[in-house]
């Protein structure tokens, strides 16, 4: 192992979305060089805790690297999501976690490799110090384009926010743009902004996508289409798994999955950190039901998961687990789902698209159904429907007036993506093109191999 040669530091996020990508990453990078990754703390979720030290038990190579974050006010965001409070706790505190780095580090830093979320305090500090810093963009290629160009239009911009034509590539319509930055007055939205602006100050920006994926947005990018003086921009994805034991909870869903026929199940998931109202999750059961098909379905009601306390039963009505017994297992909780993904009874995923989600079922070659919510979800659907990975049923929603997506209508699409040979096959190509860029040889993995180069003396 490579405990020699330059020494990266990472520092991820609050959210599982944003900490899978890093511990992946870190774990890569600690077969190339030597590496630290910041454990922010305490964390918002009880599933960051637990893969926190479940990860660095399991990687003993990569140095971890404490930042226990001081009692923060947040008297000043009312109703604020815990996530971006976290966010911006660790922001106030990046002055701070600079100076133990750089006095209490082991090593010398090389650089830092941060979240967006970070880069307002990180990037300046970072520069100030002579410390070269580097961005995970834990999210698409096609995001990164639109927080790239974003600043530009809204400063050119005076009325409401329209339909958003990205320089040198695609329309973004004015319903797929994350639903904060309609509001100029949304805590999140000079944030945005202001991390867009940093993008063109950091080193280099390293994203969780690959060419069979976003190869068209890659190439604007690169060559400075979207935002004259754009940083290299490395595709290093989908980031590899981690391996370490499964988290918690849920061990009755690999025996079931076992005694499924090959591709005939459907995994349904909307991710960490979105809750879907109690009466949508009743449709999505009837729908399921309608469907015909197997499934695995893993519910969730709130937006931090240790306050998650409804009982299924009463959730998705009486007789509903009874009746679809013998085909569908609904779980609550955690599941490992990079795991559920590689198995071979999994032959779709209805997902909210989270971006991790997204690369996982790339890499695994599954079809999906693409039910986008919040934040950049719909943006990353775009992806999932251009690179076939997919279908997107624009319309659905479960939000405002547009009101509930149907039990009809949820049914008839899953069945439908379950019967689509072709789409199933576009999806199977997209996963091994993937894996090739992750190998010795592919660009990926050269990818990364080439940046640990750049900080050799
Ligand atoms: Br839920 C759940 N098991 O039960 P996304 C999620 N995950 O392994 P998010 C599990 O968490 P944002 C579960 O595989 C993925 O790596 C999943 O990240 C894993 O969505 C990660 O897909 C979730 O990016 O974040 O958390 O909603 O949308 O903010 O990126």
């Amino acid at each position: 192992k490579p405990l020699t040669g330059p020494h990266l530091v990472l520092i991820p996020s609050a959210g599982m979305g944003h900490l899978t990508p890093f511990s992946r990453l870190a774990a890569s990078l600690s077969d190339l060089c030597h590496v630290t990754m910041v454990s922010i703390l305490p964390t918002v979720s009880s599933a960051e805790s637990s893969h926190l030290s479940d990860f660095f038990s399991s990687y003993p190579d990569v140095h971890s690297f404490k930042l226990e974050l001081p009692p923060f006010d947040s008297s000043a965001y009312p109703n604020a999501d815990p996530f971006f409070l976290c966010f911006e706790g660790i922001n106030q505190s990046a002055p701070d976690l600079m100076t133990r780095l750089l006095t209490k580090s082991s090593k010398p830093v090389s650089a830092l490799i941060i979240d967006i979320t970070l880069s307002t305090s990180m990037v300046p500090l970072a520069k100030s110090f002579g410390i070269p810093c580097y961005i995970l963009f834990t999210a698409s290629a096609a995001m990164l384009s639109f927080c790239a160009y974003f600043p530009t239009y809204y400063d050119s911009n005076s009325g409401p926010i329209g339909d958003i034509q990205i320089n040198g590539l695609r329309m973004v319509p004015v319903a797929t743009i994350p639903q904060a930055l309609h509001n100029p007055k949304h805590i999140f939205t000079p944030l945005f902004i202001q991390n867009g602006k940093n993008l063109s100050k950091a080193d280099g920006i390293l994203v969780n996508t690959c060419e069979s994926l976003e190869k068209d947005t890659l190439v604007a990018l690169r060559d400075a289409h979207v935002q004259p003086g754009f940083p290299p921009v490395v595709a290093v994805g989908p980031l590899l798994p981690v391996n370490i034991p499964a988290i918690s909870g849920a061990s009755e869903v690999s025996p079931w999955l076992d005694m499924q026929p090959e591709k005939s199940v459907v995994y349904v998931s909307f991710g960490s950190r979105t809750a879907m109202p109690k009466e949508q999750i009743r449709e999505l059961g009837l729908g399921l039901e309608a469907s015909g098909c197997q499934f695995l379905w893993v519910v969730k009601t709130t937006v931090v998961d240790s306050h998650d306390n409804t009982e299924l039963e009463e959730l998705l009505g009486e007789g509903f687990l009874e009746r679809v017994k013998d085909r569908g297992l609904v779980v609550k909780g955690w599941v490992e789902q990079e795991e559920l993904l590689q198995h071979k009874a999994v032959g779709g995923f209805v997902s909210h698209c989270g971006w991790n989600s997204v690369t996982e079922a790339a890499l695994h070659g599954v079809r999906m159904l693409a039910w986008p919510q919040l934040g950049d979800q719909r943006i990353n659907a775009g992806v999932v429907a251009r690179s076939g990975l997919g279908v997107w049923e624009e319309k659905w929603s479960w939000e405002g007036e547009k009101g509930l997506v149907s039990a009809d209508e949820i049914g008839k699409r899953v069945k439908e993506m379950m019967a689509d040979r072709r789409q199933m096959a576009t999806a199977q190509k997209i996963g091994e093109e993937a894996q090739m860029a992750t190998r010795p040889g592919g660009a990926s993995y050269e990818g990364l191999v080439e940046l640990v180069r750049s900080f050799e003396g």
